[in-house]
């Protein structure tokens, strides 16, 4: 079963069905049976009339890329490709979200720029991913952002509209430090960090590149080690906030 190049609607039957989106922003559902759905390019929705905590989401991966599967209480599996949202009886969950546990931050690396992007959208992600010509390369989730647990802080984006790079921070402080420059444009909350340690989260290393004027934010140590030794431009900043690392 195929969609159209525009936005379709598309129902399964009730026996294994392979259903395919194609281009546009598709809602896919799939009824009874093993199916497999591929809501190929755009921002695509599956839809299981099916409670969150009645489904096993199984990724070997850790890559949404590479779709994932879904089993439901009456043990049909759907295998999910190129879906970046799943509504279960309902509710609209991040598949990447879904996959990973907390808010999947996404990371981009800028080859004409040399500066890194992040981003906890996954429409933004997806779009930037499949833009034709784009000088961004996809890098995978960095790290994971919070949902809305007790005791975390905004994180604020920035644009710096000369350079046309980012800026992220969780001081209030700063925000308004940065709020009074005339080359960053502010862009809103990011995502949701804590400004101290808590239980199983780690901290997110923050670099400031000298030559670029932008900075570089990673969860591994390692990562941040060898750039500020390998990389005389960079320099250490300290912790940001912490995050959830990745694994
Ligand atoms: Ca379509
Ligand atoms: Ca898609």
């Amino acid at each position: 079963m195929a969609g159209t190049d525009g936005n379709d609607y598309l129902v399964g039957t009730y026996s294994n069905d392979y259903i395919t989106g194609k281009l546009g922003n598709d809602t896919l559902v799939g009824s009874v049976g093993n199916d497999t759905m591929d809501g190929g390019a755009g921002i695509d929705y599956a839809y299981f009339s099916v409670d969150r905590s009645k489904v096993n989401i199984i990724n070997v991966s850790r890559d949404s890329s590479l779709g994932f599967t879904l089993t439901d209480p009456l043990f049909n599996v759907t295998n999910l490709q190129n879906i970046e949202h799943v509504l279960l009886n309902g509710k609209n969950y991040d598949v990447d979200d879904l996959i990973y546990g907390h808010d999947a931050i996404h990371r981009f690396f800028n080859k004409k720029t040399g500066v890194h992007f992040y981003t906890a959208s996954i429409d933004e992600a997806t779009t930037l991913k499949e833009a034709k010509d784009s000088d961004l390369r996809y890098e995978g989730v960095s790290f994971q952002a919070s949902e809305s647990e007790t005791g975390t802080a905004n994180v604020y984006r920035f644009l710096n509209t000369s350079t046309g790079t980012h800026f992220y921070t969780s001081s209030d402080v700063e925000k308004e430090a940065v709020q009074k420059l005339s080359t960053f444009s502010y862009e809103g909350v990011a995502y949701k960090a804590f400004n101290n340690s808590s239980p199983g989260t780690s901290p997110l290393y923050r670099l400031f590149n000298t030559a670029t004027g932008a900075h570089f934010y990673t969860a591994s140590e390692a990562e941040m080690s060898t750039v500020s030794k390998t990389t005389a431009t960079y320099r250490y900043e300290g912790v940001a906030y912490w995050i959830y690392a990745t694994s």
